[in-house]
């Protein structure tokens, strides 16, 4: 069973929902970079203060703040973790790259949840959160292609990308997950 996972994929493919039953299931960390930069905004601290508005209008956090929130939580040594939604371009996997070789730790796989623009639009639209307006989910996925789609071939190269097919129902998703992350396939 792999420990020390990734998940990579467009906005509204189900990283997060995947993301939170997995390490439910197997007691991982679960570090969602979007969790954790909500959660500063609600409390109304500086940094949440300085994300909010980048985030309202889907484009990327600063990669020095998105940063020193994942240090402070994998240097908690956790005896594993699923992070999710983090990297988000290739400075950010460059300097995980960097923290995870000092704490002695390497990622052993690295998900990539796939599906088609229409049916992520229609799913983030039906969830209607602050930052699920169309034309902002628009721009969230122009950020993806262009930002995150690089990673897909950095992570290839180090032959850790294991593709899957997000589509179907949640139950069906996470067998497909599991499967992998247990070896099976
Ligand atoms: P995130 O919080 O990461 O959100 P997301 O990518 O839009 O959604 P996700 O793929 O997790 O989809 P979910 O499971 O929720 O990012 C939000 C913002 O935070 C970014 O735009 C950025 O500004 C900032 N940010 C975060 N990380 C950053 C970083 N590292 N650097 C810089 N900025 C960063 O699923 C979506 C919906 O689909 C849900 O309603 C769910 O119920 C539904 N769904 C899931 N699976 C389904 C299924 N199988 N069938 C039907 N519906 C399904």
């Amino acid at each position: 069973m792999k420990r020390r996972l990734l998940f990579l994929g467009p906005p509204g493919a189900g990283k997060g929902t995947q993301a939170q039953r997995l390490a439910q299931h197997h007691e991982l960390l679960h570090l969602s970079t979007g969790d954790l930069l909500r959660a500063e905004v609600s409390s109304g601290s500086e940094l949440g203060r300085r994300a909010e508005a980048v985030m309202a209008r889907g484009e990327l956090v600063s990669d020095e703040l998105v940063l020193a929130i994942v240090r402070q939580r994998l240097e908690a040594q956790p005896s594993g973790w699923l992070l999710d939604g983090f990297p988000r371009n290739l400075a950010q996997a460059e300097a995980l790259d960097g923290l995870l070789r000092e704490l002695g730790q390497a990622i052993e796989l690295v998900v990539l949840m796939e599906l088609p623009d229409a049916v992520l639009l229609q799913r983030l639209l039906q969830r209607g959160r602050d930052d699920d307006d169309e034309l902002v989910i628009r721009n969230r996925l122009e950020v993806y292609r262009q930002q995150t789609a690089p990673l897909i071939q950095h992570y290839r190269d180090r032959d850790l990308l294991r593709p899957i097919d997000a589509a179907g129902s949640m139950d069906e998703v996470t067998q497909r997950i599991e499967a992998l992350v247990s070896g099976a396939v």
